[in-house]
This record gives C-alpha cells, sequence and structure tokens, in this order.
C-alpha cells in the first residue's frame, strides 16, 4: 500500500458560474461520466465489436466486444484498487496501441484515478517531470518502449530521479500481465461529471510540461458533437493510428466518439502503409485519422497498394498545417473524402463538415464545433482584428480550460480566453486558415516540442554558454528541430555528442535536434533577448544556399 497523497490536487482554474450555468442550461454539459459511459454502451451493445488489435498480453490479435471491453475494465479497476489507487489519484497511462489500451483507459476512469497521457516515446526526462507535477500514484506500461527500450528499466531510472528528489515513486502497473478474475470488479467510483477525470499533455511553450484537466462535462460534450459533426455512427470502423494518448484520436471523434456510437475502434500498431492498408481491408475501416506526413506517405502509397481500401470513406486530416495541394489529392488517390482538424488538447476542436464545397475542405482548417466557442482574431496588443486579417487566434468555450493543472491562469487573459498561440485569418463562414505560429514551440510532423524545454536540457552540457531552438522547414514532416548552440570556448562539442548528452537525459526522441548549428552568438531583438526570428531566418538562408549549392 502507498502512504496518502501528500499533497490534495491543488485547485483547478474552472468555469465561471454562470458559464458553467449556461452550458448546462443548453445541455452542452450532462450528468454523464466515464464509469456510466463504458457502461451504459455495454447495455446497449453487448455483443457488438468494441475494440480490435493486437493484445501486450497475449501477443496476438484480438477482438472485444462491449460487454468484454466492460468487463476488463472492471476487472482493470479491481486490480489498480487491490493495489491501493484511489480515486482522484493520478496515474500514468503509457502503452503503444493495443486492447490494453481501452481496457486500462476505462479502468483507470472507472476506478476514478485521473489518466495522464504519456505518450510511449516519453522517456525518463518527461516522465519524471509527469510525476512529480501530479504526484503521480501510478504507471501503467507494457510492450516494448520507443526503439525497442524496455519501459521496465526506463521506470527503475524515473523511480531513482524521484527519490533523489524526496519524490514518492509511482507504482508500476503492467499492463501484459494476466487481469484478475472480472468477478471481483467493484462499482464504478462515485465522480461528478463537473469534477476533473482525466489530464492530457499540452504542447507546451515552457521548460516545465503542462497537463491539461478536463472534465466528463466538458470532454463528453465535445466527443458528442465531434461524432454528430463527423457522421459517426453504429457502422463505423475506425482504424487509429496515431498515439491514442493524443486527443485527436482520443476524442475528434477518435476512441471515444467511436465508443458512444457503438462503432468499432481498431487499433494500429504503427501508420506504414503495409499495415494500415492491410488493416483498412481486412477490418473494412470506414475512417481513420492522420498528421499531415502519414497522409502524404499514404498518397503515393494508395496508387500502387494491392489492397482494397473501397471501405475508407473520411479521412480525417490534422495536428500540424496541412498543405492545400495535398489536401486535393485526397479524393482522387485514396478514394475517401478529406475531413481536416484543427484542434488543440486545451479544447477548441475546428472542423470542415463532410458536406461543405471543396474550396473550404482543401483551403481551410475547419470551424469550430459549438456555437458558443468565442473566437477572437486579434493583434500583438489584443485588439481585434479586421475580419479576413492574420492574427491570433483566442478562445473560449464550453470545453476550454480556464487554466492549467496546478499552474493557475498563465496563458489565458484575464477574462478567460485561451492564448493559443496560433496565427489564423477567419473567413466570413467562421472557417479559420492557420498561417503560422507565434509561439516558441515546433510542430515536428504533429508531435509539439517546447523550445525552452531542450533549451533547459541542452544547457546543462557543461561546454555549452548558450542554446536556442527553433522550428526548420522540412518537406516532409512540416518542421524539425535545430539548436544553435554557441560553446564555452574551443573546442565546440560535436552534433554527436550533444545527441548523447541529451540522450543521457532522458528526453524523448523527437525532441532531440535533427540540426546543430555551432556559433558565435545569437542575433538579439530590440529587447535584448535572443531573436528565434532572427535564427530562423539565418537558417532559411543558410538552407536555401545548401540547395543552390548541391542541386540534385
Ligand atoms: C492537436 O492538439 P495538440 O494539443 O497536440 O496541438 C495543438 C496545436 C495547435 O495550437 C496548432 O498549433 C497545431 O497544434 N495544429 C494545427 C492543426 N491542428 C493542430 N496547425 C495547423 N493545422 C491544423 N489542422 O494537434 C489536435 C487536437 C485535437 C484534434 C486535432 C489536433
Amino acid at each position: 500500500m502507498r502512504p496518502p497523497p501528500r499533497t490534495d490536487p491543488a485547485p483547478v482554474t474552472g468555469w465561471p458560474a454562470e458559464f458553467a450555468a449556461r452550458y448546462r442550461a443548453l445541455r452542452y454539459w450532462r450528468d454523464e461520466t466515464f464509469g456510466a459511459f463504458l457502461a451504459t454502451r455495454a447495455d446497449r451493445h453487448a455483443t457488438r465489436t468494441a475494440v480490435v488489435g493486437p493484445s501486450l498480453h497475449t501477443g496476438r490479435w484480438t477482438r472485444l466486444t462491449y460487454a468484454e471491453l466492460d468487463r476488463a475494465a472492471g476487472a482493470v479497476h479491481a486490480r489498480l484498487r487491490a493495489a491501493g489507487v484511489r480515486p482522484r489519484d493520478r496515474v500514468l497511462l503509457q502503452l503503444p496501441n493495443c486492447v490494453e489500451y481501452a481496457t486500462y483507459l476505462f479502468g483507470v476512469l472507472r476506478s476514478g484515478a485521473w489518466p495522464v497521457f504519456t505518450l510511449p516515446g516519453h522517456r525518463e526526462a518527461e516522465l519524471t517531470d509527469f510525476c512529480r507535477i501530479a504526484d503521480a500514484a501510478a504507471h501503467i506500461l507494457g510492450g516494448p518502449g520507443p526503439r525497442g527500450a524496455d519501459p521496465r528499466a526506463t521506470a527503475q531510472r524515473v523511480a531513482g530521479r524521484l527519490r533523489a528528489t524526496g519524490h514518492v515513486p509511482p507504482l508500476v502497473v503492467d499492463a501484459g500481465a494476466a487481469l484478475p478474475e472480472p468477478a471481483t470488479a467493484p462499482p464504478p467510483a462515485e465522480t461528478g461529471a463537473e469534477e476533473v477525470a482525466f489530464l492530457q499533455l499540452s504542447g507546451g511553450t515552457t521548460g516545465t510540461p503542462k497537463l491539461i484537466p478536463r472534465t466528463p462535462a466538458d470532454y463528453l460534450y465535445s466527443v458528442r458533437e465531434s461524432a454528430r459533426i463527423c457522421g459517426v455512427g453504429p457502422e463505423t470502423v475506425m482504424l487509429v493510428t496515431l498515439p491514442a494518448a493524443h486527443n485527436f484520436p482520443m476524442s475528434s471523434p477518435g476512441i471515444l466518439g467511436v465508443l458512444h456510437a457503438g462503432g468499432t475502434v481498431v487499433m494500429a500498431p504503427d501508420p506504414s502503409p503495409p499495415t494500415a492498408f492491410g488493416l483498412i481491408e481486412s477490418e473494412r475501416v470506414t475512417m481513420t485519422s492522420v498528421v499531415p506526413p502519414v497522409l502524404q506517405a499514404w498518397l503515393p502509397a494508395a496508387r500502387r497498394t494491392g489492397h482494397d481500401l473501397g471501405s475508407l470513406d473520411v479521412v480525417q486530416v490534422g495536428g500540424a498545417r496541412l498543405a492545400d495541394a495535398v489536401a486535393a489529392r485526397v479524393g482522387p488517390d485514396l478514394g475517401a473524402r478529406l475531413q481536416q482538424v484543427f484542434g488543440m488538447a486545451e479544447g477548441l476542436v475546428n472542423y470542415t463538415r463532410l458536406d461543405e464545397p471543396d474550396d473550404l475542405v482543401t483551403g481551410t482548417q475547419g470551424r469550430p464545433i459549438s456555437p458558443d466557442d468565442e473566437i477572437r482574431v486579434v493583434d500583438g496588443d489584443g485588439r481585434d482584428v479586421p475580419p479576413g486579417t492574420e492574427g491570433l487566434l483566442l478562445t473560449r468555450g464550453p470545453y476550454t480550460i480556464r487554466g492549467y493543472y496546478r499552474a493557475g491562469a498563465a496563458g489565458f487573459t484575464p477574462d478567460g480566453f485561451y492564448r493559443t498561440g496560433d496565427l489564423v485569418r477567419r473567413l466570413p463562414s467562421g472557417h479559420l486558415v492557420v498561417t503560422g505560429r507565434a509561439k516558441d514551440q515546433i510542430n515536428r510532423g504533429g508531435e509539439k516540442i517546447a523550445a525552452e524545454e531542450v533549451e533547459g536540457h541542452l544547457l546543462a552540457h557543461p561546454r555549452l554558454r548558450d542554446a536556442a531552438v527553433v522550428a526548420m522547414p522540412d518537406r516532409f514532416l512540416g518542421e524539425r528541430v535545430c539548436a544553435f548552440v554557441i560553446p564555452d570556448g574551443p573546442p565546440a562539442p560535436s552534433a554527436a555528442e550533444l545527441r548523447r548528452h541529451l540522450d543521457e537525459r532522458g528526453i524523448a526522441g523527437y525532441k532531440v535536434p535533427d540540426r546543430f548549428e555551432i556559433v558565435a552568438e545569437f542575433p538579439v531583438s530590440a529587447v535584448g533577448k535572443t531573436s528565434r526570428r532572427d535564427l530562423r531566418r539565418a537558417l532559411t538562408d543558410l538552407l536555401r544556399a545548401n540547395t543552390e549549392r548541391s542541386p540534385r
């Protein structure tokens, strides 16, 4: 048994009472909790297939009906309870795409503990941060980790780091182990629909990660509406190719939207064309969600594949900007309808609608889910720009948070608008076109990387005086990571040595810079700060000069 939690969850900045009352009156917010969510579906669709995918436990391809998923979630709940996990404890959920993703997700939710949606690629640096911030009671893991790493060994290193700072390490729960008899399942914990139920990860812009508190009331509103907008029903078969922890495959409409409607979720172990196309054919997949680089790999492969992709009706693309020209190829090459999705784990999700004309579907990133999503497009001083002009996107609404977990309301305006850091243009139809970004974040094929976080790790190198991390344009991933570093005198550490240093720090592989530039100084802005914008410009010039020198 663990000792009782040392700290209660710190207050979460919720919606002001008058907003909450309005969202309730409009029936956006309802009483449904996640424990009830699955039980109701299991009653309604008992014998239908809920989840299909590889099993960590048996190593075999596995199908679970709604009744079986509900029973397995009950068994997970029993297991967690026996291990001392209590309602409102925080539990890291770190699994590859597999059937256990669903059973453990619903098992944790049923127990009333809060899943923290970590990615399979996260390593000891990220996991230790999450454990410290959330005071995690348990860490659910399984399967091989990134590049074949053993997640149990990673968890041991996390435990060592936590002990060194006086924190109690989380209990490790192996999702590959056999579950106890389902007969012992305790009833779902009694938690409220407007209480926090889980923590999503923010893409982040600062040195410390931010956790996003979401409630059943706000999240399930976005799930129900997403399912409706995307035409999800009992016949939907959704292929999950992105890591399930991401907000996009989780809820837009994702796993939850499909289970809400009685459809089937197919867990793809990887998004490569052979794996994905094989599953589309064998499972008669009707819908999937991908990031632009995955789509770009699929399009040419679809033209020469021997697999029958005829069941595929809707391909959702989001997480990063989709080029208009690539968007236009979805219909011809995949024989499916495109839906663009511009969302964020903090809340707001925009969709192009399935019945909208081609120019809106290929040329915009959609419009908000809710009539009560408030959108402002402002200049640097916070003043609304004229319609159609580029500006910073601010938003608030019935499923957009008002503050991060244990972080107050930093990142929000005094009247509760979330500062997305995205640059957009708004069309008269309400559609948004994403034109750029004004936040220190790199979007590497949909994976978000906070510049400051990587800089912090680089600066821990004894022979670096300064580091600045910026986005580098990339034909395939959209952006990659470039680190400019100033050595502390000669000889400068090599790129290989800096990579080794970051590997020893234990950061996720996708955050390790793709390129290092050793420089003597950084350009500075008018206020004397390192100008990342000038660095990006210098990098663009450098890359252009390189391609001109070595034409292919
Ligand atoms: C999704 O969520 P996050 O939290 O990983 O990242 C949010 C950020 C946005 O602020 C924006 O910068 C970028 O990702 N983004 C896009 C985009 N979709 C997301 N930028 C341009 N075009 C798009 N279509 O990425 C997310 C959450 C729910 C649904 C879909 C994506």
